[in-house]
């Protein structure tokens, strides 16, 4: 790994005080601990063909589809008062691709989830035909999660950090996960040649329509809800036990931290911070926001992807 890794190229963030640095790998930039998880999967994943992937860029709504995925597949053994998510993060009812050293792959749950790119994804995956569900979410907001997320992983107070730089390296393509345009065209672009097993799943869309997405998001994961179901209200159970209001409220997620191996890199509160469309609005200059939305629109042109 150490091989590899030397013959990489690396990115110090400067807006970090030098606390973070990042490999670029196969066209994106990564954390070294979850590039090894990565390479070490590349390597030796063998993905069923049950298996149902739950795919995202950074910041783009992961840990709400990792929610509601678990809640959906496990609703005939758990309900809203006994499912797990009350007393575990989202992220570790689900396992992680690039986490598979520290977490294995669980016999009785098709899903498995990863922040890699379409390119980087384990090869078995790609042969095996498994389902794929991407979430993605407006680039603005991304930008502005992101923002939070990282001096907190870094251990640094987010008021030492300069928005302006993070906006700028974003804007060049360096960010956990980036450049966010090509992650959510090499899914796009699988979606297109692989038509029924892509779907994409969009943060705003979910915000403000969350049943007729979370029926979608069933169907396709071959868990449809019945009539009956429907009737008794399961949907809207579902919804309310994955919403941010319920998920960032309860004990195990304001408190715990579950990287066990590396104490304090990750507290679970570190996922939950406002869940808002639009935040962006209090962080962008105008000249940010055309910039960014020109970028988006070349980027995504010719392609069929419309992100507004
Ligand atoms: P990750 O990639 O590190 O797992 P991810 O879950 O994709 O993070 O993104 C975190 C964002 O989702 C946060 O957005 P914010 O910074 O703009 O607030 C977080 O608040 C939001 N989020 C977390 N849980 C939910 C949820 N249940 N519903 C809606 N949004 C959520």
């Amino acid at each position: 790994m150490e091989e590899i890794l030397k013959t990489l190229p690396q990115h110090t963030c400067s807006w970090l005080k030098g606390r973070c640095t990042f490999y670029k790998y196969e066209g994106f930039w990564h954390f070294q601990n979850l590039l090894e998880g990565a390479i070490l999967a590349q390597q030796t994943f063998k993905a069923r063909s049950s298996d149902i992937l739950l795919c995202s860029c950074p910041k783009s709504g992961t840990t709400w589809l990792k929610a509601l995925a678990f809640a959906i597949v496990t609703r005939n053994q758990f309900d809203e008062s006994s499912s797990p998510l009350l007393t575990t993060l989202p992220h570790l009812c689900i396992p992680s691709i690039e986490n598979m050293i520290h977490e294995p792959m669980k016999e009785n749950l098709p899903l498995v989830a990863t922040h890699l790119p379409y390119a980087t994804l384990p090869k078995s995956i790609l042969a095996s035909n498994c389902k794929i569900v991407y979430i993605y979410r407006n680039i603005k907001d991304v930008i502005v999660s992101y923002y939070h997320f990282m001096p907190k992983v870094s251990k640094l107070p987010v008021e030492d950090v300069s928005f302006e730089q993070v906006f700028d390296e974003v804007y060049q393509g360096i960010s956990w996960g980036g450049p966010y345009w090509d992650h959510i065209l090499g899914y796009w672009k699988a979606s297109q040649e692989r038509p029924g097993s892509v779907i994409f799943l969009k943060y705003e869309d979910m915000k403000r329509n969350a049943r007729s997405n979370v029926t979608r998001l069933a169907e396709f994961l071959g868990y449809p809800f019945s009539a009956e179901e429907e009737k008794a209200g399961i949907v809207e159970n579902i919804i309310k036990l994955c919403s941010f209001e319920n998920l960032s409220n309860l004990e195990v997620n304001k408190s715990r931290n579950h990287h066990q191996n590396e104490p304090g890199f990750m507290e679970n509160e570190y996922f939950f911070r406002k869940a808002t469309d639009g935040d962006w609005k209090n962080y962008f200059t105008d000249e940010m926001k055309n910039k960014i939305d020109k970028l988006m629109d070349e980027k995504l042109s010719g392609t069929g992807l419309v992100l507004k």
